[in-house]
């Protein structure tokens, strides 16, 4: 197969090819060579391709319609990195999500109903559900609107996201070792995974502040910090029974510290390598998931609100991402939503 169609989008603060799982290789062999060619990987800027040298804009979804009860669509996230031959489904994204509802109905996998359509996602990386919200108004997908999300200018229609049981999506368990905190290279460390597998580590434990840009993050005088962030997930990578993390995209790193802007607390994050522009979707629910864990550096750093149904404002370098969480008499997580926008960037056919 040299040519298939694509429909190329902004989910969230991340942009990426959508796919219909019927319009690629089965094998996954020629799979991830087909998309390795379609992104222009490995190479750094991926001249040769559709990826936007970033891996926030190196992504993939595949879809189809679902054959499980309640569910509408199945969802399977690829990262594709950007210097190397690797193509991943060790990880989800909640940002590309965003963009899953909207797809699934433009083409015809999903009927719209009414002015507003609920879209139920089996997100296969992880074996979990969310359920996004799309306008659709006359039947028709809505993309314009008022909604605003950090990170991407102007405003859009909103797709709100529903998530319930994410807890050990791909570790097993939230606390995958059972402990609050763990002390890995003299640091203290949460080991979480509320829909991401993420180490939470304090700023100020790592001489960093939390506070810096993303071009900080990624210079020459953090390089020191980046090391020893490294060293932290490789030995953690088992401890979070998830194997030898060394070419995987998970655990993400997590930077905690005080919230600047009146939110519940600052993050900066590592994807793992390079920084994240602002924060990811389900790394944003574990961060703040974390907080709520007695004792862990986010916990020590978080303003929380009170109340069973709890706001947290997760700040990051370029804004704020407000999850809302829902927590039970025992302190514990059991859903969360946030608000993300989408947007169609073209329909068309590409070429490798
Ligand atoms: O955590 C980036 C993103 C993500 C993942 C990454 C995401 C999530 O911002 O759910 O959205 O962590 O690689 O798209």
């Amino acid at each position: 197969m040299d040519q298939t169609p694509v429909m190329w989008m902004r989910g969230g603060t991340s942009k990426g090819g959508y796919f219909l799982a019927s319009d690629l290789p089965e094998s996954t062999e020629e799979r991830d060579a087909f998309l390795l060619g379609v992104m222009g990987s490995p190479d750094p800027r991926q001249i040769d391709g559709m990826g936007g040298a970033d891996p926030l804009t190196s992504k993939v979804a595949v879809v189809k319609k679902s054959e499980r009860e309640g569910i509408d669509v199945d969802y399977l996230f690829l990262q594709v990195f950007v210097d190397k031959a690797i193509v991943t489904d060790a990880q989800n994204c909640g940002n590309i999500l965003a963009g899953i509802g909207p797809f699934a109905i433009e083409r015809g996998l999903v009927d719209a109903a009414g002015e507003e359509t609920k879209v139920a996602i089996y997100m296969e990386n992880t074996g979990q559900v969310a359920v996004a919200t799309v306008q659709t108004p006359g039947g028709t997908v809505n993309y314009r609107g008022d909604a605003k999300i950090d990170g991407v200018p102007g405003t859009h229609a909103p797709v709100p996201l529903e998530f319930r049981d994410t807890a050990g999506s791909s570790c097993g368990a939230l606390l995958p070792t059972g402990n609050a905190v763990d002390e890995i290279e003299g640091v203290r460390c949460t080991l979480i995974d509320n829909g991401m597998p993420c180490i939470i580590m304090k700023a100020e434990d790592l001489g960093a502040t939390g506070y810096e840009s993303r071009e900080e993050l990624e210079a020459e005088a953090f390089a020191s910090i980046r090391t020893k962030i490294e060293a932290i997930r490789i030995a953690a990578g088992p401890m979070m029974n998830l194997g030898d993390v060394s070419g995987k995209s998970v655990p993400k790193m997590t930077l905690v510290a005080p919230p600047k802007y009146g939110g519940a607390i600052t993050t900066r994050s590592f994807i793992p390598h390079r920084a994240h522009a602002s924060v990811g979707v389900l790394a944003a629910v574990s961060v703040a998931t974390a907080c709520m864990v007695e004792g862990s550096p986010a916990n020590d750093v978080a303003h929380i609100p009170e109340g069973s149904t709890k706001t947290l404002s997760v700040e990051h370098p370029t804004g704020e991402m407000s999850c809302v969480l829902e927590v039970n008499e025992a302190g514990e997580v059991v859903s969360s939503a946030l608000l993300r926008t989408a947007r169609k960037l073209m329909d068309g056919t590409v070429f490798v």
